[in-house]
């Protein structure tokens, strides 16, 4: 049994964030140290740890984090212009909460992406 994160916390809204959209399978929420004018964190209600750890049994929830992602992108007007779309997976990507994310970055030219 994987150890829940903060993020646990935040999808049963025991702790604050700004939660941008919930559903029954995701979670949307502002990242807390934006690196971008928009920085959206989407992820499963489900807890998995890694992307090492996902199973057929969570392609609703993975694909719905896309779907959110691209509705929260034309909320923030940001789909025409661009934004960058991310998931780490364990230390070397620099994964910091155990509890998969996607990043939904814009609202400034990103640059490079290893940059
Ligand atoms: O990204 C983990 C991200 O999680 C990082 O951008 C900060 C964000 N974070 C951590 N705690 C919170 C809370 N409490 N609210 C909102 N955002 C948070 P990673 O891909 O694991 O490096």
């Amino acid at each position: 049994m994987a150890e829940e994160t903060i993020f646990s916390k935040i999808i049963r809204k025991e702790i604050p964030a700004e939660i941008l959209y919930q559903d029954d399978l995701v979670t949307a929420f502002t990242d807390i140290a934006p690196q971008a004018p928009t920085h959206v964190l989407i992820i499963p209600n489900v807890l998995i740890p890694t992307v090492n750890d996902v199973s057929a049994e969570h392609e609703p929830a993975l694909g719905r984090m896309f779907t959110v992602a691209r509705q929260l992108a034309k909320k923030a007007g940001i789909d025409e212009s661009g934004y960058r779309l991310i998931m780490n997976c364990n230390a070397d990507s620099g994964q910091e909460v155990y509890h998969i994310h996607m990043h939904l970055l814009g609202g400034r030219p990103l640059g490079p992406l290893l940059a």
